[in-house]
């Protein structure tokens, strides 16, 4: 047998491992699916196997489970499974924990040095007719796309040359082609960060290498028709706390935030470094070029919202108190000027979502999550420990904003369905955790209309543990 998790924010209340494999046929829905919702949503579940061999340590550190949704004429399967990384087998061998604490290698068990640790548990991408989920400080993990089966650890056919792979992609749904990108690419606390492009078939194009004022958690980055952007902002890294054994991230506010600006299919050499204050976004939102004119919408605070973070710092700030927003920066590429201009779009959220056909291009409507206190209580989930209680629905232009919310319920990322009805909007699906219920709930919105409540509710008879992202993929996409 193994032991209990530690009784810790990060392993509590929703953020409690559920560790469940399943696969479920036909689940229960109340109401009525639209049959055009037609694909397969893929979540990436952190959910560790076995409690840290330190004791403690954070949400983001979990195994990743890649949970999938196939939707097809009104029906909805389900089926969950554990990505197999090195790390998880080497771990279950043992049948203990032989990692330390979240990105320290200097924590692990002599038998793991040198071993891989990645945890696969933050995005699943479905690109060139392969399914990966990505982990921002390791390479990917190829997934069967129907069976969710693990094939192996992806680099491209030997041809990627970055140690890393950033959790977070573009796709130019015109060409095909995804934007990627990797942080620390040449090993741990390197500012060294690799920029390539996969075609639409899923070949890797032009990795190029630069140089970063520090070394930071580089989560997001956004690309338009013409640009790709690289936010900096000063979550840093040092060597010598990670051989103390302490966390891989501090807040650091007496360094700037940069944000380097380069022709998407240019050379890195032509990098133009804009200047900020410290500042600091999970999220970009979305980005586009205009004439001269290159804006990027975040959600953006004034410091690191993750307490694990902050601790490191000697610092623990109320979430209410951060200046979180969602904000506009935007860059003059003609003028002087090295540093941007904030205009603010709506108020705090994060895990941003925009219906595919707006990416990168100029557009009025966003999908996000929000911490409402008119909307009830904080309850612990998720790596911020306080889950989101709102979902909303915004017209970036107007300021416009509709908003749902249930009673006791946290609400992870919206997704977004396209829909082939001209003229409509599509749809919205979220999962809705419970509190004290050892269950959730999916709900299918209307994405015009999120303020009118759920049009189907999917009720799993087991709780889905907070998911870091999905994306949704019709079915005609998915090669059988
Ligand atoms: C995030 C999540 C991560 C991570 C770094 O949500 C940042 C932000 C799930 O893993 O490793
Ligand atoms: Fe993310």
């Amino acid at each position: 047998m193994t032991h209990a998790f530690p009784q810790t924010p990060d392993f509590i209340v929703h953020n409690e491992p559920v560790r469940i494999e399943c696969d479920i046929y036909d689940l229960i829905v109340k109401g009525k699916i639209p049959e055009e919702i037609n694909g397969v949503w893929y979540r990436s579940i952190p959910d560790p196997q076995y409690p840290s061999k330190e004791g403690n340590d954070v949400f983001i550190s979990g195994d990743g489970m890649v949970g999938a949704f196939y939707f097809e004429n009104g029906h909805v399967d389900y089926k969950c499974r554990y990505v197999m990384t090195e790390r998880l087998k080497n771990d279950r061998a043992a049948r203990r924990s032989l990692y330390g604490v979240y990105r320290n290698p200097f924590t692990d068990d002599a038998s793991v040095q040198g071993k891989g640790r990645g945890v696969a548990n933050t995005t699943p991408v479905y690109h060139g007719g392969k399914l990966l989920a990505l982990k921002e400080d390791s390479l990917a993990w190829e997934l069967d796309p129907i069976t969710l089966e693990t094939i192996g650890e992806f680099d491209y056919e030997g041809k990627l040359k970055s140690k890393t792979m950033s959790a977070h992609t573009r796709l130019d749904p015109e060409t095909g082609e995804l934007f990627v990108f990797g942080y620390e690419a040449s090993g741990l606390a390197s500012t060294d960060v690799s920029y390539w492009i996969v075609d639409k078939e899923g070949q890797l194009k032009n990795e190029q290498w630069f140089k970063v004022p520090y070394c930071a958690m580089m989560h997001d980055f956004v690309v338009t028709k013409e640009h790709v952007l690289f936010p900096v902002f000063p979550t840093v890294c040092e060597l010598e706390r990670l051989k103390a054994g302490g966390s891989h991230w501090g807040w650091d506010s007496s360094k700037n935030s940069f944000v380097g600006i380069m022709p998407r299919y240019g050379d890195v050499s032509e990098m133009r470094w804009f200047e900020g204050p410290p500042a600091f976004s999970y999220h970009m939102m979305n980005a586009y070029t205009d004439h001269n004119m290159v804006h990027m919408d975040l959600c953006v605070a004034d410091v690191n919202v993750f307490p694990f973070v902050q601790e490191a710092a000697g610092i623990k700030i109320n979430p209410a108190q951060t200046n979180g927003r969602l904000a506009r920066w935007s860059f003059d590429m003609a003028g002087n000027s090295d540093t941007w201009t904030e205009t603010i779009l709506g108020p705090d959220g994060e895990i941003p979502r925009i219906a595919e056909k707006d990416f990168m291009k100029d557009y009025e409507i966003a999908y996000y999550a929000n911490f409402m206190i008119q909307n009830g209580r904080p309850i612990i989930s998720g790596p911020v420990h306080a889950g989101f209680n709102t979902a909303s629905r915004i017209n970036i232009k107007t300021g416009e904003i509709k908003s749902f919310s249930a009673p006791d319920v946290t609400l992870q990322e919206p997704v977004h369905v396209t829909s082939k009805q001209s003229g409509h909007e599509g749809y919205i699906i979220i999962v809705g955790e419970i509190f004290e219920k050892d269950r959730s709930d999916v709900y299918i919105f209307e994405a015009k209309k999120i303020d009118a409540g759920p049009i189907a509710t999917i009720k799993m008879p087991l709780r889905l543990r907070d998911a870091v992202h999905g994306n949704w993929v019709p079915a005609e996409q998915l090669k059988r």
